[in-house]
C-alpha cells in the first residue's frame, strides 16, 4: 500500500514543491487547507493547480484541536510534514499575538493529535533560521544557542522546542529542519527575493518606475526551495528523528541580490531602487548564514542552485508571467 503524508501548508511554496516529491515518490498526499482556501481556488490554490487532482484536500483550522483531530483521523498519515506558519517576519511585528498563537498552538495542536491519534507517524516540523536571530557564531550549526530577534524567531523556537520534547517524552519520532531562506519563482511577492524579480519584470513592462526596499546589508543564505524539500523527506527518512541545518553554507546582501537581478535586465538599479526607511524592522537578523554538514555526511544532502540561477530563474519566470523577454538568465532552468 502506497505510504500516506499529510502536509500542512501545502498550497505556500514549499508544500507545493513537497507534495510534488511526495507524488513524484508514490505517496498518496493529503493536504490540510483553510476553508476559505477550498472555496477560492482559483486564488488560493494556484500553486498546487497543475496536482489538485492527485491530491487530497481536508479542510481544517490548526487553531482548533478537534478540528486538526478529525483530519488525522480521516487521514491516519505515516508521515506528517508540519509546514503551515504565519511565515512573514515583518508582520510578526506589525501582530505579534496572532503570531505566537497561530504558529505555537498550531505545531502543539499537531504533535499533541499525532501522539494521540497515530504515534507511529513520523514528523517533520520547520524550523528556521530566524531562530539564530542576533547570531552567537559563523556559520551557524544545530548546536549554536538560538537567540531570536522577532515573535516569528520565537514561536518558531518554541515549535523546535515542543517537537524536540514530543521526541523524547513521548518516543514521538519528531524532526526539525533548520531551514535557512530558500526561495523560488511560487515565492510570496512579500519576501525580499521575489519583491525584486517581480519589481523588475513590472518595471520591463512598463508598469512600475520604482522598488521600495529597506535594509540592503541584511546578509542571507539563500537556497532553492525545490532542493530544501528534498531534505525533508530525507530526514523522515532515517531511522532516528534528529534536529539538521539545510542551507547553502555561502551567505549574500540583499544589495547583492539586487546588483544580480537588475545585472540580468539590464538595468542600473540605482535608477529603481529607492530606500524606505519604514522597511526597515525594529530588529534585523543582520547576518545568517549555515553549516550543512550534517545534513551532507546523514542525509546525503547538498544544495544543488547557485544563487546567481535562483535570481535568473526568479526574474525570467516573472518576465513570462508579464509577457516581458530577459535577455540572458543562463543556467536558470525552470523545475
Ligand atoms: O525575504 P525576507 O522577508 O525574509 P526573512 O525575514 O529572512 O525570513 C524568511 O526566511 C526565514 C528563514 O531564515 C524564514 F523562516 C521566514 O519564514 C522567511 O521565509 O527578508 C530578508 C531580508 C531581511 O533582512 C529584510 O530586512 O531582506 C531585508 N529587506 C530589505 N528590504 C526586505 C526588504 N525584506 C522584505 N520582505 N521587503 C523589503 O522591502
Amino acid at each position: 500500500m502506497n505510504r500516506r503524508a499529510l502536509i500542512t501548508g501545502i498550497t505556500g511554496q514549499d508544500g507545493s514543491y513537497l507534495a510534488e516529491l511526495l507524488l513524484a515518490k508514490g505517496y498518496e498526499v493529503h493536504g490540510l487547507v483553510r476553508r476559505v482556501a477550498l472555496e477560492d481556488p482559483g486564488h488560493r490554490l494556484t500553486r498546487i493547480q497543475s496536482i489538485l487532482d492527485r491530491v487530497h484536500l481536508h479542510a481544517g483550522s490548526l487553531e482548533s484541536f478537534p478540528s486538526v483531530h478529525q483530519v488525522f483521523r480521516t487521514v491516519e498519515p505515516d508521515e506528517c510534514y508540519h509546514l503551515a506558519a504565519q511565515s512573514f517576519v515583518s508582520y510578526s511585528f506589525d501582530d505579534e499575538f496572532s503570531t505566537l498563537n497561530t504558529n505555537i498552538n498550531g505545531t502543539h495542536h499537531v504533535l499533541a493529535v499525532l501522539k494521540d491519534v497515530v504515534p507511529k507517524c513520523r514528523f517533520y516540523f520547520a524550523g528556521s533560521s530566524e531562530m539564530f536571530g542576533k547570531v552567537e557564531e559563523m556559520p551557524q550549526t544545530e548546536r549554536t544557542r538560538f537567540h531570536p530577534r522577532s515573535a516569528y524567531g520565537i514561536s518558531k523556537v518554541a515549535g523546535f522546542e515542543l517537537a524536540r520534547n514530543y521526541r523524547e517524552a513521548y518516543g514521538i519520532h519528531a524532526s526539525s529542519g533548520i531551514l535557512f531562506n530558500h526561495e523560488s519563482p511560487r515565492r510570496g511577492y512579500e519576501f525580499v527575493t521575489r519583491k525584486i524579480t517581480s519589481g523588475i519584470a513590472r518595471i520591463l513592462a512598463g508598469k512600475g518606475h520604482e522598488l521600495r526596499l529597506g535594509n540592503l546589508e541584511a546578509r542571507r543564505d539563500w537556497g532553492h526551495a525545490a532542493d530544501y524539500v528534498d531534505a525533508m523527506w530525507r530526514m523522515l527518512q532515517q531511522d532516528e528523528p534528529d534536529d539538521y541545518v539545510v542551507a547553502t553554507g555561502e551567505t549574500h546582501s540583499v544589495q547583492e541580490f539586487v546588483e544580480l537581478a537588475f545585472g540580468y535586465a539590464k538595468l542600473d538599479y540605482r535608477k529603481y531602487v529607492t530606500i524606505d526607511p519604514q522597511l526597515y524592522r525594529p530588529a534585523e537578523v543582520d547576518v545568517l548564514v549555515g553549516n550543512p554538514d550534517k545534513a551532507r555526511a546523514r542525509l546525503g544532502w547538498s544544495s544543488q542552485t547557485t544563487l546567481k540561477s535562483l535570481a535568473g530563474e526568479m526574474l525570467k519566470a516573472d518576465c513570462d508571467a508579464l509577457g516581458v523577454v530577459v535577455a540572458e538568465t543562463s543556467g536558470a532552468a525552470p523545475r
